[in-house]
């Protein structure tokens, strides 16, 4: 599909550094940079250049070429790195848009690239997920779907179920001759196949949607255990209300962090006990909420009033195949040493004076990333496992059936949903209105 128009935006995060990058793609690109750098580009060299707008220089700097279909989005697109100011970057965008340029949306270059072929939609996918990756292993398998390693296990079961809808196609033409049970028994099995790889396609999947947000740990522990002040330690902000008083926080407070690189979400929750408190037992049941959908819960306790024990850890989880850390709080005040009576990791910490912070920090960092698994294969989104639960439905509805020559259309059309299942992953077979949804969470000039 070749556009008409020619759109622009600057491809560097807002705001003022050294370079800036203004992106052109679409027919008048190299007509635009020619008028105003007064240079004709040669394709893939860099040339030296201002931009002149009434005799006045607005700026200085590179221009680059490049020729559809060898670039990024399958079009002519020219690129101007400049200097990384605000207001320079505007003024240059008013004189392209004045020469014939459109402001580009926000993930317009990407869906060019993809409605000119150049990616398919797992990779335009991939290239948002990769700038906002927030851990190393995330971007190693941003990366591998970039590579087409997701689209190409996708791609394989589609391959596979092709051809078998061919063959099974190919005896609805003549319903007047019976299958061979030789046949028959051919297909069931190519279908449990098919039905085996997509398993291990969605755990794949599943280990790769972990990847894509941040890791959430949850502090519990009993009232007064000190898991405001550490939420607070952590965040270095008084986020969270302290007192001695227990019972204090009573709702989720939660604070994003970054520790060497990986995103954290941390979720501060109210003391677990028994209480007749209507506003603290919702905050209680809010707390057990969280345990359940969080990669690591540290249950933190103040010795002088706790001993910990497997029971009391489970008391405060509940029964739950989450990772499970011991913080004993407040050391900076009790000083005998504990005794571990449970099999969890124990560290020891000061949320006060800071004492087994770094630690604790480190600790953190190995523990989330053994478990935010470094082999994943790719990065999945919410949207592609629903296609892929989508698809398993499908090729599992063939099963109801007995294959017949009276139940093959039945059996025919399972698979061609299956297909279609599928091919949304990848954008073959994809709404205008989705793909619009899609691109539109992307950054502008992207
Ligand atoms: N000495 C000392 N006191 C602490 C420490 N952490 C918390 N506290 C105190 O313990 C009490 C309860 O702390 P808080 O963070 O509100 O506990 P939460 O109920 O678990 O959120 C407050 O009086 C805090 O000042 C610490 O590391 N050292
Ligand atoms: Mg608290």
């Amino acid at each position: 599909m070749i556009h008409s128009d020619t759109i622009v935006a600057s491809a560097t995060a807002p705001g003022r550094g050294a370079i800036s990058i203004i992106r052109l793609s679409g027919p008048q690109s190299a007509e635009i940079a020619t008028k105003l750098s007064g240079k004709s580009l040669k394709p893939r060299i860099a040339t030296f250049g201002s931009i002149t707008s009434e005799s006045e220089i607005i700026d200085t700097g590179i221009w680059i070429y490049f020729v559809a279909p060898h670039s990024f989005t399958g079009e002519d697109t020219v690129e101007f790195q400049g200097h990384g100011g605000p207001v320079v970057i505007q003024t240059i965008l008013r004189l392209m848009t004045a020469l014939g340029a459109r402001l580009a949306e926000p993930g317009e270059f990407s869906q060019r690239a993809f409605l000119n072929g150049k990616i398919d939609l797992t990779q335009a996918e991939a290239i948002s997920d990769l700038i906002n990756a927030s851990s190393v292993s995330a971007v190693k398998a941003a990366n591998n779907s970039l590579r087409g390693q997701f689209a190409n296990q996708v791609n394989k079961i589609v391959t596979d179920l092709i051809n078998l809808r061919t063959q099974i196609e190919a005896h609805i033409d003549f319903p007047d001759e019976d299958i061979e049970p030789r046949s028959i028994e051919a297909f069931s099995s190519t279908i449990s196949q098919i039905n085996s790889e997509l398993n291990t396609l969605i755990v794949s999947a599943n280990e790769g949607a972990k990847l894509n947000r941040s890791a959430e740990i949850v502090l519990i522990g009993e009232p007064n255990a000190g898991k405001s002040s550490l939420l607070n330690a952590l965040a270095k902000e008084p986020l969270a209300i302290v007192t001695d008083i227990p019972g204090t926080t009573r709702d989720l407070i939660r604070h994003d962090l970054l520790i060497d690189g990986l995103e954290i979400r941390i979720t501060d929750t109210a003391g677990i006990r028994s209480t007749d408190d209507v506003i603290e037992n919702e905050g209680i049941t809010r707390a057990i909420n969280a345990i359940q959908t969080a990669d690591l819960v540290l249950c933190l306790f103040d010795e002088r009033h706790q001993t910990i024990s497997e029971d009391t850890v489970l008391n405060l989880v509940g029964n739950t195949e989450t990772a499970i850390g011991l913080l004993r709080t407040k050391i900076d005040i009790q000083v005998a040493p504990i005794r571990n009576q449970t099999h969890y990791p124990l560290l020891e910490i000061s949320a006060k004076t800071g004492l087994g912070l770094p630690e604790f920090r480190n600790w953190l960092l190995e523990k989330l990333s053994l478990t935010t698994h470094l082999e994943t294969p790719f990065l999945a989104r919410q949207r592609h496992l629903e296609h892929l639960q989508k698809a398993k439905a499908c090729i599992e509805a063939t099963t109801n059936h007995h294959l017949t020559i009276e139940t093959i259309d039945l059996i025919a059309e399972d698979l061609r949903l299956t297909q279609n299942a599928l091919s949304e992953i990848t954008g073959t077979f994809t709404s205008d209105d989705l793909l619009t949804s899609i691109f539109s969470t992307f950054c502008i000039g992207k």
